[in-house]
């Protein structure tokens, strides 16, 4: 049968439940009536949905790293540690979770204890259970949030939930497209209503759980409208479900009007069509993500693209910025780095945050342009899938007209190709079969005839090339060699 965006009953929840709890053995411990118990016993300071709430009101940006190490003595040091330098705490997920390979997950956990230092990529909730979690939460004195990159991540909702984890991250798009390569998307669509019922149930208990789509996406020259897309289809998805606590992500493209246009007409579009499917009881909030593409190995010059994104953030009004840290291009963070990043950032935030809204013509038309963009996409996903966004989401992304650059997942086309324009915005160079207006497409397309002739080539495949690698080699375009710069690199 064919998906559906349609609120699961009980009674299909309940019995999908139990096979979900015996997929793994710390599966059994799972008990709804405790976790209720346990949410409503807990502090308000530690409960992620009020930081947001308080953040929303008083105009304030929360702070959050991305932190995760195999065992869990560490991972609650690691996490104590930072807990001074944030607002919100992280637990960032091992690969071998997200794929649901928990074997695997628990010979690293073993091996990480024989050798006295993480063998995994970030913190096994799943192998740890439930028992282990609370542990974790009992140890922190922030929210908690669970990020990670999971298809199906229904077990470890129903684990983390349980143990006091107050936000989950995650969609069954922007969980699929970027991150896996052949599980069906109507798939992960459908695992990721039961992780959003299983939220609306602790919703109908009174407790609130935070649910945030992930953003950026393949974070590569994404042009906002595309993952703005998602992220208002999995809000839909996850309201449809009964969650009501929506933070809506966008990652860091580089052009400041950009990144502020794009926080602000997100905020805009979610309040449309939140309302245009009916839905009016929920509490919305925005995350940005500094850059999510290469950064450079110098960590000075990474320094700059963290406090660039921090700006970006604070001038567009985002509820909540993820961090990234002077590390970023070598792999996983040391504690010392993520609390540089943090550091760097918060210095930003305080001296952008100490300024007047900052309102320009260029922000007001890439805000409009961002706008016409997504509904013209919206209006044929909900055309394809005839007024149901679940099915539309799945029909969109089979013809192209949903389509996220460089992403692995071979349901997703690939036609569309970005390119930057000659102040380092995103635009779209080929729009493979994405419905953008006639107009949008030709103002696209002056915008990069202008780049061209400032460098005297044709824009062309080279120059996308060139601008996937610019970032981390000190500049924002791809410009040819000795085009244009301010140091010499
Ligand atoms: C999609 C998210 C990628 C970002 C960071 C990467 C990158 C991944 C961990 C982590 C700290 C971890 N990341 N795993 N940061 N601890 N276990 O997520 O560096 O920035």
């Amino acid at each position: 049968m064919m998906i559906e965006n349609k609120k699961l009953s009980r009674a299909d929840y309940q019995s999908e439940r139990e096979q979900v709890l015996q997929t793994w053995p710390t599966g059994r411990d799972v008990e709804f009536a405790s976790a209720i118990a346990r949410h409503r016993d807990m502090a308000g300071r530690k409960k992620f949905p009020e930081a947001l709430a308080r953040a929303a009101a008083n105009g304030r940006t929360l702070l959050q790293p991305r932190a995760g190490v195999a065992l869990l003595r560490e991972h609650t040091q690691l996490l104590q540690d930072l807990s001074p330098y944030c607002d919100v705490l992280p637990t960032t997920v091992d690969a071998y979770t997200r794929h649901n390979r928990y074997h695997e997950a628990q010979k690293g956990i073993e091996r990480s204890r024989a050798a006295g230092t993480s063998l995994l990529n970030g913190f096994p909730p799943v192998n740890h259970g439930v028992d282990g979690c609370r542990r974790l939460i009992d140890a922190l004195e922030k929210p908690v949030q669970v990020r990670h990159g999971t298809p199906d991540a229904r077990l470890m909702a129903e684990i983390t939930l349980c143990a006091g984890f107050s936000s989950f991250e995650g969609g069954g798009i922007s969980y699929n497209i970027p991150y896996a390569k052949s599980v069906p998307l109507e798939r992960s669509i459908r695992h990721w209503q039961y992780c959003d019922r299983l939220i609306g149930l602790y919703e109908e208990e009174g407790i609130r759980i935070n649910r945030e789509p992930f953003g950026p996406l393949t974070g590569t020259l994404v042009p906002p409208f595309a993952s703005h897309t998602v992220a208002l289809l999995e809000g839909l998805l996850a309201l449809e479900q009964g969650a009501k606590c929506i933070t809506l992500g966008y990652g860091q493209a580089g052009n400041l009007a950009q990144d502020i246009a794009a926080i602000r007409s997100l905020g805009n579009l979610a309040k449309h069509y939140f309302s245009e499917f009916g839905y009016d009881d929920y509490a919305l909030s925005t995350v940005f993500h500094q850059w999510m593409g290469g950064f450079p190995e110098n960590e000075a010059q990474a320094y700059s693209v963290i406090a660039l994104g921090a700006a970006a953030a604070k001038f567009a009004g985002a509820t909540k910025i993820i961090v990234k840290t002077p590390h970023e291009a070598s792999g996983v963070p040391t504690m010392e780095a993520n609390r540089s990043g943090l550091q760097a950032t918060a210095q930003m935030l305080n001296m952008i945050g100490d300024q007047k809204k900052l309102e320009t013509d260029e922000i007001a038309q890439e805000t409009a342009v961002i706008e016409r963009e997504v509904h013209a996409v919206m209006r044929k996903v909900i055309e394809l899938g005839a007024g149901d966004i679940a099915r539309g989401a799945v029909l969109a992304f089979e013809a192209g007209v949903m389509d996220i650059p460089f992403a692995p997942a071979s349901v997703n086309a690939g036609r569309m190709t970005p390119i930057r324009d000659n102040n380092g915005a995103i635009r779209v160079f080929a729009k493979g079969d994405i419905p953008l207006p006639d107009d949008i497409v030709a103002f696209h397309r002056e915008k990069i005839a202008e780049r061209a002739t400032c460098e005297g080539r044709a824009a062309s495949f080279q120059m996308v090339v060139d601008d996937v690698r610019a970032i981390s080699a000190s500049t924002l375009i791809g410009r040819p060699q000795a085009a244009n710069l301010d140091s010499p690199f």
